[in-house]
């Protein structure tokens, strides 16, 4: 009986609305070490981030997602290794329960190669990720938010971009990456029926204090009515469901949203999008909620580069504190606590006073100010007369 409804449930697994893709300029770049900063490093404040870190290759975010080609020149020397395993030798020698998993491990193929294989294509949804999350910083190509964090690749995802595996499949795929080390799991994929079948791992996840991080979706609705919904992991409690704004810092008009909203991150319009790495050496842009998630799951790899001891709803609690409001003022259903803001975000974690809102001995300091120019004035007119 119960196999039975297995099957069932991966027939409607994972409807991943994913993007079409194009060439397109984007206003509003930057320079830092001659790489260029587009609109979205610009809008959360990467740089001001990166006075204090770049991320630590000790921590690892697990992108559960198509499989990444690592090939890409800016993401070289990004992928997760596991040492306790011996390539090639067919014995699970870390007795993780996956034989050769040097490199992460395929639940759609069931084997060891997550990436690019000739046999068995890969889709560029995780490599644009992985992109958008620990892109280098060399002034080529793209850069990502943690440029210096490890990627750990777990492929759930078919060639198609949809489900390739069951939803026990992608549950084991969870606990996965919690037991070989991962901090974070990037979701950017959703189902939009609940699933018990995968509850545990995510719990098992929390308790073992690994920040899962997940999209509101896409239902590319544009009247109103029909972008208020509800989907999975993302509106699990448990999880960090993030949207996409525009580029003029509005929800993004393909952008799910509802109560559990928790924080919007930059993708930029339908048809223009944002910047990332695809396989082959490529560029891509895209749009969706899919590139929201990866900047947030790489804000707390930041942060957990600077203390690894926070706990997930510590990390929660700073990453609602830091954001910049946007909307109605304090949460609201479109854009959650309001848009990531990386620098005061990584900057709470050594210092949570910048968390606190002004006091007022600053406001009055501020309204000083204009009072000394006018004085500064009459002096200047009372030396001329
Ligand atoms: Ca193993
Ligand atoms: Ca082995
Ligand atoms: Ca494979
Ligand atoms: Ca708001």
């Amino acid at each position: 009986m119960l196999k039975k409804r297995n099957i069932l449930v991966l027939l409607v697994c994972f409807s991943i609305f994913m993007v079409s893709i194009q060439n397109s300029t984007n206003n509003g770049s930057f320079l830092v070490k001659g790489a260029e900063i587009t609109f979205q490093h610009n809008q959360i404040d990467t740089a001001g981030a990166w006075e204090l870190t770049y991320g630590s290759k000790d921590i690892i975010v697990a992108v559960i997602d198509s499989g990444i080609d690592f090939n890409h020149s800016q993401l070289e020397g990004v992928s997760w290794n596991n040492s306790d395993e011996i390539a090639d030798n067919g014995l699970d020698d870390d007795s993780n329960g996956y034989v050769d998993d040097t490199h992460g491990w395929d639940f759609v193929s069931n084997d060891n190669e997550p990436g690019p294989e000739t046999s068995d294509p890969i889709h560029w949804h995780a490599t644009f990720i992985s992109g958008l999350i620990a892109g280098k910083l060399d002034g080529l190509g793209m850069v990502g938010v943690a440029p210096n964090v490890t990627v750990m690749d777990i492929r759930v995802l078919a060639a198609t971009n949809y489900a390739g595996t069951t939803l026990e499949g992608f549950g084991d795929a969870i606990r996965y990456a919690v037991d070989n080390g991962a901090d974070v799991i990037n979701l950017s994929l959703h189902n939009y029926s609940n699933s018990s079948y995968y509850y545990d791992d995510i719990i098992y996840a929390i308790s073992q204090n690994v920040v899962i991080v997940s999209i509101t979706g896409n239902t590319w609705v544009s009247d109103g009515g029909g972008r208020e919904y509800l989907s999975f992991p993302g509106g699990l409690n448990e999880v960090i469901s993030v949207g996409a704004t525009s580029y003029t810092q509005e929800i993004a008009d393909y952008s799910n949203y509802g109560e559990w909203t928790e924080i919007v991150a930059p993708v930029g319009d339908e048809g223009t999008g944002i910047r990332s790495t695809a396989p082959g050496e490529e560029y891509f842009y895209g749009w969706g909620t899919s590139f929201a998630a990866p900047q947030v799951a790489a804000a707390i790899a930041l942060m957990k580069s600077l203390n690894n001891s926070l706990t997930v709803s510590e990390i929660r609690d700073i990453l609602h504190k830091s954001a910049t409001d946007l909307g109605d003022p304090g949460h609201d259903i479109y854009t959650g606590y309001g848009l990531l803001n990386v620098s005061k975000a990584v900057r709470a974690v050594l210092d949570p006073s910048v968390l606190l809102p002004p006091d007022d001995s600053s406001y009055q300091f501020l309204s000083i100010i204009p009072i000394l120019a006018v004085i500064t004035i009459i002096v200047i007119k009372k030396r001329k007369s």
